[in-house]
């Protein structure tokens, strides 16, 4: 199991979707994340320990390889798909509430603002990092966040901003929030934020990539 377990955590690092993959071409007509994950379960492996021994590993090897320039946004996106390749089989478990995930992330850009590419990332790293997910796309305020938040209250929100003008929106739906759910953790990140931006409106943490906002998220937990 152990090595079967490797192959995994190297497929998803490698970014090998499935046996069909041609990418990357060093594991040309071999499994990809896909048949191993399946392979996993049905020779007894939990999805807990599929998760926290093969996924979890390679996406935080990839977020600080990524954080470190050594690969960049295409290689992160192919493992991201991997990942979602083996999260098929493990969804299930998890959705049924047989297997828990370590929280909730509600993530979206903020008003105004329409990239999501490094959005998708965040949340696609966050996934992989053991957490629920909820994505409520681009263009969202205040609103939206808060009915997201009334039905998950223990969720840690996460916004995105691409735009020097649309970062300005992240101040109201900061302070929208806290003024509701005073004791909610939300995390900033985009281009043009900043550290500094970040404390002057009031947010709780600032990431300049997807590792940071995993390794903030685990931290948060590890203080449960
Ligand atoms: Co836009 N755009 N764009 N654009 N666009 C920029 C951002 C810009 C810098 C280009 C430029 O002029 N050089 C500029 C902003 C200038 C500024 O505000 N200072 C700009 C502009 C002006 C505009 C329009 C206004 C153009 C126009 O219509 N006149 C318009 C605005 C539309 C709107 O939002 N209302 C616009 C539109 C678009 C497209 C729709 C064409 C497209 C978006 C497609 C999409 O996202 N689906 C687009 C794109 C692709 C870009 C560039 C080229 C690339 C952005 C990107 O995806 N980067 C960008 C120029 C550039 O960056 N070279 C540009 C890759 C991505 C992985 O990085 O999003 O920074 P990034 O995410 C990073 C980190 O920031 C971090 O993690 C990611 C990975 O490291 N991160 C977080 C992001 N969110 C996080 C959240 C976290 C933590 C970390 O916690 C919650």
């Amino acid at each position: 199991m152990k090595e079967l377990l490797e192959k995994l955590l190297e497929a998803v690092e490698l970014g090998k979707v499935d046996k069909k993959s041609p990418y990357p071409p060093q594991l040309k007509d071999q499994d990809g994340a896909y048949e191993l994950a399946k392979n996993a379960l049905e020779q007894g492996c939990k999805p807990e320990e599929i998760l926290e021994n093969a996924l979890i590993p390679a996406m935080e090897n990839v977020g600080n390889r990524f954080s470190r320039r050594e690969i960049y946004v295409p290689q992160m996106l192919m493992s991201a798909k991997a990942m979602s390749g083996a999260m098929i089989h493990l969804k299930p478990f998890f959705q049924s509430g047989a297997t828990k995930r370590k929280g909730t992330f509600i993530i979206g850009t903020v008003t105004g603002d329409l990239h999501d590419i490094g959005k998708n990332l965040v949340a696609m790293m966050v996934e992989g990092g053991g957490w629920e997910v909820i994505d409520l796309g681009v263009d969202v305020g205040s609103d939206k966040f808060i009915r997201a938040i009334e039905e998950k209250p223990d969720a840690v929100i996460g916004l995105s901003a691409l735009l020097t003008t649309t970062m300005e929106n992240m101040k109201k739906i900061v302070g929208n929030i806290k003024a509701k759910y005073a004791g909610s953790k939300i995390l900033v990140g985009g281009a043009p934020v900043t550290q500094e931006y970040c404390i002057k409106i009031g947010a709780d943490f600032y990431s300049p990539d997807p590792q940071g906002a995993v390794n903030y998220l685990k931290q948060l937990v590890s203080l449960k």
